[in-house]
């Protein structure tokens, strides 16, 4: 070999020089821990780095304005005048979302994609004229911003005529390779729980149970996922790789472990057609079987597809600032579900509270007072700097502090340059080498001690702690319980924005109504957002006839979010009658007590109605019923008859149907008439209910045509 210079001889022996420094001279000589128990595959490390994502819930029940479409609605219903893909990409990056999945197929069957698998699909939809293919638009779209992709597969199909068969595994499986072949790289296949029960089925208009545990061959389907879109997670109820968290309503529970070892919560028994219910989904188990994280999953609406009548019921942004902590500051991940409107697009509403909700964080995270901090423990492993405390300072999850192997409970101080007020911790396990703190502790220094202000069990993929304004120079870490040596790659400290809270709307007695707040009241009855020049609050006033309330409070130039309230006829001069065929219930009268922790229990599963007298006659457009808040599901009402009358002795059927969701999703369920009925009585049959017990309600109310 010769060389041209001199100089590039001295040069090359100054590189080889540095290598071998890099290589031999490293200081690093401890290897890093070994890992403890069960581990997360690289699919759900990178999973866990997501952390927060939208569901869009979208398809033919936007048009129906149902939640679960019976699989019969023909594919000219679906029709967006003014579908925009970037539109609700962005609302979602805006909002500081990762990802998106997408209902490509809901329970109805109809496909948002020219799928060669069942002709119930939007090629025969009027949109773009059958030649659209919905899917592709989202994804495209997601590329061009930068979000992954998720794909949600409904496996029960209300529509096809093969469900129930094994020749319908074999179709589904196909759609699921059309989806995993054609649009690039998934991040996650969301299989849903809900499976068989009433359907249109192919006009075959019957009830098609499966067993679930068999039906769906789920080795095989999951196998085939694997090979199709290997760095995708797949999600379930019970996983493989990601867990339901167990409740629709936006929190997980405390502790939650990414560990867990799904148990039935009755062995062998559904509690309502093809549902299955999971101890400790909630919570998971410190030492389960599998990393299987918990998955949080929400609507910003009551439910998960667009319906007009919940315009006024998005969630506020400090609703959606709460479920944030209670989800991924519990170490969940958070799909927020945004429904597109009939346009096609994510409403004004909508995006509104999500831009609020996203101030709030950013005003948050923004700053970490913890910057420029020095930290300090009690033990570093092998006194070396690639395992020293510093590393939880560093704003990188890759690298993390730990302790010797035999070390398991140890401190790490945070000192701050000067004293600082904060409300917020944010703190990161270093999970690729497993779950490994079992308990842990904050302490601040407080007048030359220390006192402890948070206390917990899990921190897994992030813990937030949210308090009161702590001020002090140093916090302390305390790692109480690790079944091994505690792996920290993230400690920040921020400040949440005090903010006014917004008044609480209530009803008292006799129809009216109180707005409670420690500020300035204003309130509007007609809809509009309240401003200091809207009626200002001066006591409790008739509300009788019911209506929606928005309430602001105001403290000079500051003003709190808006909360809205809507309340049915006033149920103050409302009777149970004795008098007709329906035996004397003392429970019924708890159904029309406006207090949604009494219930009305049936006399027995074969008398399962209710009669309402309201004293007089009144133009109804709608009903509510609220099921009962209790965790025992048994006797909650699937489906029903709702009929009215004006003499109590002749009855019209004014609505039917099923409270489609109600189990996962136990909210108000309103239903709207297609006309308004004038009657004095009405009265609500359960047709059918969870394990076909004695029905319970909470509440039964109406609106009246204003
Ligand atoms: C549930 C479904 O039945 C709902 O319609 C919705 O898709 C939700 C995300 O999962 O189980």
């Amino acid at each position: 070999m010769k060389f041209a210079k001199i100089s590039d001889l001295y040069y090359r022996i100054g590189i080889y020089i540095l290598l071998a420094c890099a290589l031999g001279c490293s200081d690093q000589k401890t290897p890093p821990p070994e890992p403890y128990g069960i581990i997360p595959s690289d699919r759900q490390v990178e999973w866990h780095n997501t952390e927060f994502y939208a569901f869009i819930h979208f398809t033919i029940n936007t048009f129906t304005d149902k939640e679960w479409g019976f699989g019969d609605e023909p594919p000219e219903l679906f029709n967006p005048s003014g579908f925009d893909a970037e539109q609700i990409v962005l609302a979602c990056k805006n909002a500081g979302m990762k990802g998106i999945v997408l209902t490509t197929k809901h329970h109805d069957g109809f496909c948002l994609w020219p799928t060669k698998t069942t002709d119930h699909n939007i090629s025969k939809s009027p949109y773009k004229d059958g030649k659209g293919d919905l899917v592709k638009e989202f994804v495209d779209a997601c590329r061009k911003h930068g979000l992954k992709v998720g794909m949600y597969l409904s496996p029960w199909d209300r529509n096809n005529a093969a469900y129930g068969t094994p020749e319908y595994i074999d179709i589904f499986r196909a759609q699921l390779t059309e989806l995993l072949t054609n649009y690039g790289e998934i991040f996650e296949v969301w299989f849903d729980g809900a499976n068989g029960g009433t359907g249109y089925y192919g006009g075959a208009n019957e009830k098609r149970e499966i067993d679930r545990e068999t039906y769906y061959d789920w080795e095989n389907t999951w196998a085939l996922v694997r090979k199709l879109q290997p760095n995708a997670v797949i999600f379930s109820d019970v996983g493989p790789d990601v867990r339901w968290v167990g409740t629709e309503q936006g929190f997980s529970g405390d502790p939650c472990w990414h560990r867990f070892t799904p148990e039935p919560l009755e062995e062998g028994t559904s509690p309502a057609p093809g549902l299955i219910k999971y101890w400790e989904s909630l919570n998971g188990t410190r030492e389960g079987k599998h990393w299987m994280p918990a998955e949080t999953n929400t609507s910003i609406r009551p439910g998960w597809f667009y319906h007009e009548a919940e315009n006024d019921k998005v969630k506020t942004p400090e609703q959606l600032v709460d479920i944030h902590y209670n989800s991924i500051g519990h170490g969940t991940n958070f799909i927020l579900n945004l429904p597109p409107n009939k346009v096609g697009i994510i409403p004004d509403e909508d995006i509104a509270s999500l831009t609020g909700f996203r101030a709030i964080l950013d005003k948050t995270f923004s700053v970490d007072l913890a910057e420029g901090a020095i930290a300090k423990a009690s033990n570093i492993r092998g006194n070396e700097e690639t395992y020293a405390a510093d590393q939880v300072l560093d704003n990188n999850n890759m690298t993390y502090w730990t302790t010797d192997d035999d070390t398991h409970t140890a401190n790490i101080l945070v000192e701050f340059p000067e004293e600082v007020s904060f409300n917020v911790v944010n703190i990161q396990e270093y999970i690729p080498l497993g779950q490994r703190i079992w308990g842990w502790a904050l302490d601040k220094w407080d007048h030359n001690q220390w006192t402890e202000f948070a206390k917990a069990e899990s921190i897994g993929n992030r813990r937030l702690w949210r308090g009161s304004i702590q001020t002090t120079s140093k916090i302390r870490l305390r790692i109480t319980d690790a079944p091994a040596s505690p792996l920290i790659s993230t400690i920040s400290v921020h400040k949440e924005p005090i903010r006014l809270s917004p008044p609480k709307i209530i009803r008292i007695n006799e129809g009216k109504v109180d707005i409670l707040s420690n500020g300035t009241i204003h309130y509007t009855l007609d809809g509009t957002e309240p401003t200091k020049e809207s009626p200002l609050f001066q006591g409790n006033f008739d509300f009788s006839a019911g209506g929606t309330i928005k309430a602001k409070t105001f403290d000079g130039e500051k003003a709190s979010e808006t909360a809205t309230t809507h309340f049915g006829h006033s149920k103050n001069k409302w009777s149970i009658p004795t008098n007709g065929e329906i035996p004397e219930n003392t429970s019924a009268k708890q159904a029309i007590d406006e207090k949604a922790n009494t219930y009305w229990t049936s006399t027995g599963a074969d008398n399962q109605t209710i009669t309402i007298d309201f004293g007089e006659v009144l133009s109804i457009n709608s009903f509510s019923m609220l099921p009962s808040g209790t965790d025992d599901k048994a006797g909650m009402v699937l489906s029903y008859e709702f009929y009215g009358s004006t003499d109590n002795k002749d009855w019209s059927l004014i609505s039917q149907g099923e409270f489609s969701n109600i189990y996962n999703n136990p909210v108000e369920q309103v239903v709207q008439f297609d006309s308004v009925n004038q009657v004095r009585y009405i009265r609500f049959k359960a047709v059918e209910t969870v394990q076909d017990k004695e029905a319970v309600i909470a509440e039964l109310g109406v609106d009246i045509a204003q």
